[in-house]
């Protein structure tokens, strides 16, 4: 089905611009999917118990036909692109991308959870969501 899905970019190592130029570009050239809409990208103090440095955060609503596995999946593959290793959970990454959210569909796997359970819980996400729903009325 066609929908819209949030997607949250972030990264707290080395060219944390570059990531998510990386990102963003890579994001826009997924298959059955079209960006419509980019928030600003924000400086955000790390949430969680690990101590590690500031991430810059964006988020990037996409129109896509793509299951929301599917698109974990090529999610995913972005990452490892990125020279993502996969240590410490809530630890320190060069990119993380995160579905936080469809517009209408909703998924509870053990790998998967859409909406993303923290999605209440982090206020950048919050004002960034509202950018985005703001600038495609
Ligand atoms: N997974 C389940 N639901 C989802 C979903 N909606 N989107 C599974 C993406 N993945 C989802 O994620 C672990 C597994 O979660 C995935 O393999 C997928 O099957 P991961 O990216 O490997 O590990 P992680 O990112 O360390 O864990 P998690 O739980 O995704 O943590 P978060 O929520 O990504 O938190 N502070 C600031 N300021 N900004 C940040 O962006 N991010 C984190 C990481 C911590 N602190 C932060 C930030
Ligand atoms: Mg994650």
């Amino acid at each position: 089905m066609r929908d819209v899905a949030y997607i949250a970019l972030g990264s707290n190592i080395g060219d944390r611009d570059a990531h998510l130029a990386m990102a963003r570009a890579a994001i826009a050239a997924l298959p059955e999917s079209r960006v419509i809409a980019e928030s600003s990208i924000e400086e955000t103090a790390p949430i969680g118990p690990v101590e590690q440095p500031s991430f810059l955060n964006q988020m990037i609503a996409v129109e896509t036909t793509l299951e929301p596995r599917a698109l974990l999946e090529r999610l995913h593959a972005i990452e490892a692109a990125a020279g993502r290793v996969r240590a410490e959970r809530w630890g320190p990454r060069t990119l993380d991308l995160d579905i936080v959210c469809f517009d209408q569909q909703t998924v509870s796997e053990p790998s998967l959870h859409v909406p993303h359970p923290e999605i209440s819980a982090r206020d950048f996400w919050q004002r960034e969501l509202a950018e985005l729903r703001g600038s495609m009325r």
